[in-house]
């Protein structure tokens, strides 16, 4: 069922209420105030039906232009009714893309996991910030137990994690704790501790923000070493250690490798225990951004195939938002050793993190990062955990690989139709579709840009008519792309059909 703003309506009286007849104003029961957010869940209802209905489409696309005129965005003098605060939720989620419909493949956080909802619902109504534990006792209990397990399942005993807001600023916390612990003063100091430049290295193929870390700290993006990558988009290992050997030849201090569990487009793993020797003999700080690949952490099939060695790292991102189906955002920071988060970042605010308070102030987390401020992000994990416990979540994570391994079935069975790039290790799945005048061409460079021309306008099509959703990209070897993405628990074999059933009626005449 559609969302229809007008459907929702509230009882007359309320219906003409404003924001100031609710609870916390009113000293009335709050029957208004109950009438009005059990209305509100009725739209949540109705939109998590939406989003699982296989006949609704994934979007309704508009040109921000139109939008515009679809849209009453105005934030006005005199505060609206509580009837249009209703009809304008409605309106919102009606033109929102529904990112949990089995039919979205577009980016690598997909799906909508009802209990992890739940738990961001409980979130939002707790509404308190995880700085310290005198104002989230629960919470910051639920961080530990999780983030404990977390780091057992890397392979470690002890050591430290925080949640971030997102993976860029999970590497950023690694960044920041290679560096600490390499050179203590530079915390006081600044560059002036510093002996020589220091250069940090990751693949050609990695997430655009380790790169961001090297302009945001003072190094320069000139001072992040990128290493090829071969045809599978995996990290050269002997380049990485013949660029290690040049840097050191020019005087500088290579200290920080970053490598990556599953990349952001081709879902490569590079080879961890390979990595971990390099960094051995060179006094590295071993990083891994497993943003995308460390729910495979999860498999014990995939673990070994695709990460072993992970426990060698100092550091791993890991964010629980992708692979593992947690409500955006979900993002994991992990130490092996104790102790550097706090020692790195920790400025002593006085007003928050006093130390003489009356209970074990190991606790308040807040003074080990650099944001103040942290979202509560646990409680939709831990609740999510619990609901699938670990095996869950582990059957899940082989479920996908099932499913992207089944989509490349169905494309290899389809060769006069699509063209698979390469074999993947991941659920990123990159092809080409073939129109009709290209079929039973041979394929070389001058049908791959042909090939790729096609690929936005198939993209817009399918935004234009709303049913599916898969995004496209270049990248350095070749034009555009499609890369497909299963990380949706929603998704089967028959939505995997009906992803390249429907490009094919998209593109057949293009
Ligand atoms: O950096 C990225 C993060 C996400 C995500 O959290 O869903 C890149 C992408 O997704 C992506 O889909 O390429």
């Amino acid at each position: 069922m559609s969302i229809n703003p007008n459907q929702y309506k509230l009882s007359d009286r309320t219906a003409r209420l404003t924001a100031q007849d609710l609870l916390p104003t009113t000293v009335s029961a709050g029957t208004e105030t109950r009438e009005f957010l059990q209305k509100v869940i009725d739209i949540l209802l109705d939109y998590v039906k939406a989003v699982n209905d296989r006949n609704e489409k994934v979007l309704d696309f508009h040109h921000p232009e139109d939008m515009k005129r679809l849209l009453d965005l105005e934030v006005p003098d005199r505060g609206v009714t509580l009837q249009q605060l209703i009809e304008d939720c409605a309106v919102t989620l009606k033109y929102q893309v529904k990112t949990g419909h089995p039919h979205f493949f577009n980016q690598l956080s997909c799906g909508l996991d009802l209990i992890s909802m739940a738990g961001e619902w409980l979130t939002a109504t707790a509404n308190t910030n995880m700085f310290t534990y005198e104002i989230a006792p629960v919470f910051i209990l639920m961080e530990n137990v999780v983030l404990t397990k977390m780091r057992e399942i890397i392979g470690w005993n002890g050591g430290d994690s925080i949640l971030a807001p997102g993976g860029s600023i999970s590497n950023l916390y690694a960044f920041l704790a290679a560096r600490h612990k390499m050179f203590p003063n530079f915390k006081e100091k600044g560059s002036s501790s510093l002996p020589s430049q220091l250069v940090m290295f990751t693949s050609d193929q990695s997430h655009y923000s380790v790169k961001s870390c090297a302009s945001v700290c003072g190094l320069g993006t000139d001072n992040c070493v990128m290493v090829p990558s071969d045809d599978r988009g995996k990290m050269i290992t002997k380049e990485l250690e013949r660029l290690i050997m040049e840097r050191k030849k020019m005087g500088h201090i290579p200290f920080f490798v970053s490598a990556t569990s599953g990349t952001t487009v081709l879902g490569a793993f590079d080879n961890l225990n390979e990595i971990a020797d390099i960094c051995q003999r060179h006094n590295c700080w071993m990083h891994v951004d497993a943003a995308w690949g460390g729910g495979l952490l999860l498999s014990r099939k995939y673990r070994y195939l695709r990460m072993a060695g992970v426990e060698r790292a100092d550091s791993v991102t890991w964010n629980p938002h992708k692979l593992m189906g947690a409500l955006l955002q979900c993002s994991t920071i992990h130490f092996k050793e104790d102790g550097l988060l706090l020692s790195c970042n920790q400025m002593s605010a006085e007003y928050l993190f006093m130390t003489d308070k009356q209970y074990d102030i190991q606790y308040d987390t807040g003074d080990k990062v650099i944001q103040c401020g942290r979202h509560n992000d646990i409680f939709k994990l831990w609740l999510q955990w619990r609901s699938k416990g670990t095996e869950g979540f582990e059957q899940q994570q082989d479920r996908l690989m099932e499913l992207a391994q089944y989509q490349v079935r169905r494309i290899k069975e389809q060769s006069d139709k699509f063209h698979l790039i390469l074999e993947p290790e991941c659920v990123n799945v990159s092809f080409w579709y073939i129109p009709k005048r290209l079929r039973g061409i041979p394929h070389d460079r001058q049908k791959e840009m042909e090939l790729g021309k096609i690929c936005p306008i198939i993209k817009g099509r399918m935004m234009q008519k709303g049913s599916l959703m898969v995004g496209y990209q270049p990248d350095d070897r070749r034009p555009n792309f499609f890369r497909s993405i299963i990380s949706s628990a929603a998704v089967t074999e028959k939505d995997v059909d009906f992803m390249l059933d429907e490009i094919h009626r998209l593109g057949d005449d293009l």
